[in-house]
């Protein structure tokens, strides 16, 4: 019998607060130790290992120093690109790892006929055939997976398993109703284990033809909701998984990886002047067990009168530090005044503010092209404003700069080809 380790999204470097590069260095460190303790055979990360493409040489340093612990044990790690550490142009930090030999990309394909013909990886030790289909940018994954020669993956025999990094539309979360999403029919079937990324919640799911469907959710935390949740009580950690030359031997088993220890508090503002709302906010922070913890507060409402900014939230900080609160995360993008219209726009995080600005402004736009149109418009508007927003990176000189940022803005128009063929 053989197990590995099936783990997705961990999504370092997604901060800068030293507290919690740490408390994520440290959940790397937990499930590394767990896999080798566990004795697993290999390890799958389907993808969103990193928070971004290029990301900071620090991070890519103390994360290598981890993953040679796993080589150490001769445990290779097979990998694919998620979203956010796929890159359309260059070369991503995946890249670098393959060719160092720390990991390995498992996506392999070819465009054959205007098939897209994905090769097999196979696990030296176990036989175990693994096949992947990375990720691209946004609005782009059923395309790909249209496209997909299932037929020759179904043919395959022996233990099988298809790692992905998108959502399902028959497995959809409701709170990622709006998400871009792949239908089940899209994928190969007959393979012995599905190995999901990319949706941040944890999910086991069985379709007909599609026996167990994984997600393991982010192993620490990648977006403002994935904190929230974690500090309500989320578990976090990854999937081990028992396996012989044809199936799976036992009900794949999720293995917590603790990250930190969460305080929560929300507070609703509505009917509130914003004075009344200060005191009462003061009051009740004041009686929180926060010592040692990762603090969230969310607010929300609409109040009746005063502005937003009349509530001093850096005195909130403040107490909370002083209270031994070793990070705090604020979310009141859902607070808004009477008195600022400005605040009209609320949501959950900024991603979805921005998502439904362009969703609210896109008919203004006279164009005939129907990809700048609609939902597709705005679709493109959200990936044009990701890639642009990109920074410049440490010791990249600015005209190099420019010059990916152009680039990437391009292929995301789709002013160029899409399908490059795979070293
Ligand atoms: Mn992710």
């Amino acid at each position: 019998m053989y197990k590995f380790a099936h783990i997705s999204d961990i999504h370092l470097g997604a901060f800068r607060d030293p507290t919690l590069q740490k408390l994520e260095m440290e959940s790397l460190d937990a499930c590394v130790r767990e896999c080798i303790d566990q004795d697993v055979d290999f390890v799958l990360i389907s993808g969103d290992i990193f928070h971004v493409s290029i990301p900071d040489l620090s991070v890519v340093n103390e994360s290598i120093r981890r993953f040679r612990k796993l080589l150490e044990q001769e445990i290779p790690i097979y990998v694919i690109y998620g979203s956010h550490d796929y890159t359309p142009n260059g070369t991503s930090v995946i890249d670098i790892l393959d060719t160092a030999g720390i990991l390995t990309n498992i996506t392999k394909y070819k465009m054959v006929d205007g098939k897209l013909e994905l090769d097999f990886v196979t696990d030296k030790k176990t036989s175990a055939k693994i096949a992947g289909l990375s990720a691209r940018k946004m609005g782009l994954e059923s395309k790909y997976f249209e496209i997909l020669d299932r037929q020759k993956l179904e043919k395959q025999d022996g233990f099988k398993i298809f790692a992905f990094h998108s959502g399902i539309s028959e497995l959809k979360p409701t709170f990622l109703s709006e998400m871009e999403t792949v239908p089940i029919t899209y994928f190969p079937k007959n393979f012995s284990y599905y190995a999901g990324g990319h949706i941040h919640e944890r999910g086991e799911f069985e379709l007909r033809g599609y026996p167990r469907i994984v997600f393991p959710g982010p192993l620490f935390t990648g977006y403002g909701k994935d904190i929230e949740d974690t500090a309500r009580g989320t578990k976090r950690g990854f999937y081990l998984v028992s396996f012989d030359d044809h199936k799976i031997v036992e009900k794949p088993r999720f293995v917590e990886v603790k990250s930190f220890e969460g305080a929560h508090f929300e507070y609703d503002a509505s009917g509130k002047n914003s004075h009344e709302a200060a005191r009462e906010i003061e009051a009740r922070i004041q009686r929180l067990d926060v010592s040692g913890k990762v603090v969230i507060l969310r607010f929300k409402g609409e109040l009746s009168g005063g502005k937003t900014t009349d509530i001093d939230f850096t005195r909130i900080r403040k107490i909370l530090t002083s209270k031994g609160a070793i990070f705090i995360y604020t979310n009141r993008y859902g607070l808004t005044s009477k008195e600022s219209a400005a605040n009209r726009l609320a949501g959950d995080d900024p991603t979805m503010i921005e998502t439904n600005l362009f969703k609210e402004n896109i008919g203004k736009v006279q164009v005939s092209e129907a990809e700048l149109k609609g939902e597709k418009g705005s679709l493109l508007a959200v990936n044009l404003l990701k890639v642009t927003r990109e920074k410049q990176k440490i010791g990249e000189l600015k005209g190099d700069y420019e010059t990916r940022v152009y680039e990437d803005a391009l292929s995301t128009l789709g002013l160029k080809e899409e399908f490059e063929e795979s070293s």
